[in-house]
């Protein structure tokens, strides 16, 4: 073969954009998608910030101690825009990626300019892909990596959320354009990348129909994944990675078996270690039965998004701390749990002083279920599930 046929053969076979025959795929269809793709990412940093502040050992602020279902209202946001931006990235990518094979231009200016937007776009498709992808595997609670879930996924959004400002900052006038623009082509499709339709440019598939079946996959998303939360419409879940049910009513994330402490928390001789500044002190589950009771409605809503809401019934934290501190302060726990990311947490001095916060003996009006964390476990205010330490071993007022 000569160069000449060698060149003619490549551009024959190389994919262009004008290759590419629907009039489906136009900036009409990526802008409106592009819209809502947005608004869940917005959504989804915004939440996911307040999720990992919550999460910090002893954060500086995100800690409110109320209102109680804040980080349950929150939390469910999160995962529910990311599951809802799961078809809309899918469409958006569709309608956008002839794009890839457009000509880089001649002129260096041009061309240098080019090559920027192409790596930025880049940085956006892959993080926002990485986000969603580690996002919906850790709904699954499927941990197919080596890295930690949280600081990851905390910095991988700051990546998202930069390059996302920046592509729409260089996208707007076509995004507001195609907006403003009427949705569905006139005739034959006017656009690079809209090629032949048919004899009268009429696309197989209108605009209309695709947005509206991509909007209502990402509502389906949602429901059938994550509106176990929502009362009235837990039936709908059938894809949710918790039903719902467990023992007395509240799913369990790690039971007493996967944590090696059956022998441990059903041990006769079980103390729970409270320690401060004035004493320290060991205390069995009937000393703890025998101090004031007080029973609260407070959910566990976990960092992958399912939540319930329990009556739990025990001592308070506050009241506990009484015993070993004048001033209390910021409170430690530990489990009898000896390995895990969820085996202590930190509470802070303000939700140690909460009157709902509690070391829980009892749900639903019984002793608490083994895999709920009998003797007894900590259940705060407005707090993520993984820091609700269940088997606890040890609580520990810092001075
Ligand atoms: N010791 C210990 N406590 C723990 C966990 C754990 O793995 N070990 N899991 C946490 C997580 S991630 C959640 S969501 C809640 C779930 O509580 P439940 O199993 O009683 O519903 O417990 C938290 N407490
Ligand atoms: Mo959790």
């Amino acid at each position: 073969m000569t160069r000449t046929t060698v060149t003619e053969w490549l551009d024959r076979h190389t994919p262009r954009p004008e290759r590419f025959s629907t009039a489906t795929r136009s900036t009409a269809v990526t802008a409106r998608v592009g819209t809502w793709l947005g608004a869940c990412f917005a959504l989804a940093f915004a939440t996911g910030l307040y999720s990992h502040y919550s999460q910090l050992p002893n954060p500086t602020w995100g800690v409110l101690t109320g209102p109680a279902w804040l980080y349950q209202v929150t939390q469910g946001m999160h995962v529910a825009s990311g599951t809802a931006a799961v078809p809309l990235v899918l469409v958006k990518l569709w309608s956008v990626y002839p794009r890839l094979f457009l000509r880089p231009p001649a002129r260096l200016r041009a061309r240098l300019l080019d090559v920027l937007e192409r790596a930025s776009v880049a940085v956006l498709v892959s993080s926002a892909l990485f986000q969603l992808g580690t996002g919906l595997a850790n709904a699954a609670q499927w941990y197919p990596w080596n890295f930690h879930f949280r600081a990851t996924h905390y910095a991988l959004g700051w990546v998202a959320a930069g390059s996302l400002v920046l592509h729409v900052a260089v996208k707007l006038p076509r995004i507001l354009e195609a907006r403003r623009a009427p949705l569905e082509a006139r005739r034959a499709p006017l656009e690079a990348g809209a090629g032949r339709g048919g004899p009268t440019g009429a696309p197989a598939l209108s605009r209309r129909t695709l947005l509206r079946a991509t909007y209502a996959a990402a509502v389906l998303a949602v429901l059938t994944t994550g509106a176990s939360g929502i009362p009235g419409l837990r039936r709908l879940s059938v894809l949710a990675t918790r039903s719902g049910t467990g023992p007395q009513g509240v799913p369990v994330n790690k039971s007493a078996v996967a944590a090696g402490v059956v022998a441990a928390a059903t041990d006769a001789a079980y103390r729970l270690i409270v320690n401060g500044p004035r004493r320290s002190l060991a205390l069995s589950r009937g000393d703890l039965e025998a101090m004031p009771q007080v029973t609260v409605s407070l959910p566990i809503a976990c960092v992958e998004g399912w939540s319930a809401t329990g009556e739990w019934t025990g001592v308070r934290l506050r009241d506990l701390v009484a015993l070993v501190s004048d001033t209390g302060g910021v409170v430690h726990v530990e489990s009898l749990q000896t390995g895990g990311n969820s085996r202590s947490s930190t509470v802070t001095a303000a939700l140690a002083a909460h009157p709902d916060t509690l070391v829980a003996l009892a749900l639903g009006g019984e002793p608490l279920d083994l895999d709920h964390g009998y003797p007894c476990r900590l259940i705060a205010p407005n707090r993520p599930g993984a820091l609700q330490t269940k088997w606890l071993a040890t609580v520990e007022v810092q001075a």
